[in-house]
């Protein structure tokens, strides 16, 4: 069924290309997780309109929302090979092939929201964007997605003792899987679209994520313990095929870059609102929230740091953002 699915979504996008061509005008493919409406999706799609009135019409995008193209880490390979030219995924996928990718990934490592914007939105920021060219990849823009807390259908999790035992599973990166064993508890790494029956059916105690990823994702229904630990505080990356960048004129370079600047202020209203609508559905749905202890997650952080942030570059970057105020 699923690579059905893949299958009737190759052909959408092999006769969107030959439309393309009839009417002389490119559309890009871009591709995202989740459901159309989520504020991610959205500000794709904010940003394929400004590139579309900006070019006069020889631009367009179209966004393939809810996995059409696949998982996350199959749809990185895509956009790196080309075969779509957009992608709007979360940072941390990208940790096993853009060393600088870590930095913004570590736990706790943001102090606030507001420290990952200045971050993010300066020099450190910049310098992740140059790392992810030598992967093929142009960084258009970075986007909210809150912070990513633990859930579970267990027990209520109040202090890093309660994690003892539990099964999680992780986002697809190895800081997530060792943040996870330092806590006591037992990661997997498994694509996002196969956490709800993995939960349901017990292979996997639970997950982490924000309250938009948890309430759209349907988690809440299965895993109904919600810790607000805010482990990381990790932004999403909307990527572009460097060497399809390149194609375009310099004129179109900056009109891409500035759609996407303004579509990032678009993304960061959306995703407040967003945040605000999805704990109060989730709490209304039964969903229990907890406020642990965070030193204690804090403190346990240490080993994470020993094994990850060795190399001298990186070393150097956390320090950097340590320093901004
Ligand atoms: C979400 C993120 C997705 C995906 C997902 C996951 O918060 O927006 O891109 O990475 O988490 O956990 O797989």
């Amino acid at each position: 069924m699923k690579h059905f699915a893949k299958l009737a979504a190759g052909l959408f996008v092999a006769a969107s290309f030959m439309a393309t061509a009839a009417s002389a005008q490119t559309v890009l493919r871009s591709s995202d997780t989740h459901p159309d409406g989520y504020p991610t999706v959205e500000a794709v799609k904010y940003f394929g309109e400004l590139v579309k009135e900006r070019t006069a019409g020889r631009y367009a995008v179209d966004v393939y929302h809810s996995a059409q193209l696949g998982e996350e880490k199959d749809t990185i390979e895509q956009v790196r090979s080309g075969v779509i030219e957009l992608n709007r995924v979360s940072m941390a996928p990208f940790n096993g092939t853009v060393k600088e990718s870590i930095v913004p990934a570590l736990p706790y490592l943001f102090r606030s929201e507001e420290h990952m914007h200045k971050v993010m939105d300066g020099a450190i920021g910049d310098q992740i964007k140059k790392a992810f060219e030598g992967a093929g990849l142009v960084v258009l823009a970075y986007y909210d997605a809150g912070s990513r807390s633990f859930y579970n259908k267990q027990k209520p999790i109040n202090s890093v003792a309660d994690m003892k035992g539990l099964k999680f599973r992780v986002i697809q990166s190895d800081i997530f899987v060792d943040m996870v064993a330092a806590l006591g508890a037992n990661a997997t790494p498994m694509p996002y679209g196969e956490v709800y029956s993995s939960i349901e059916t017990g292979v996997i105690d639970g997950a982490e994520n924000n309250f938009p990823s948890y309430d759209t994702a349907k988690h809440f229904e299965v895993a109904k313990n919600f810790s607000l630990d805010e482990h990381t505080i990790l932004p999403e990356v909307f990527v572009m095929n460097k060497a399809a960048f390149d194609k375009l004129t310099p004129e179109d370079q900056e009109i891409f870059k500035q759609a996407a600047k303004d579509s990032v202020a678009k993304q960061r209203e959306l995703w407040a609102a967003k945040v605000s609508e999805s704990r109060a559905k989730v709490e209304a749905a039964g969903a229990k929230i907890t406020t642990p202890d965070k030193q204690g997650f804090i403190d346990a952080m240490k080993p994470v740091y020993e094994k990850h942030v060795t190399d001298p570059v990186l070393k150097k970057m956390v320090e950097d953002v340590q320093a901004v105020q």
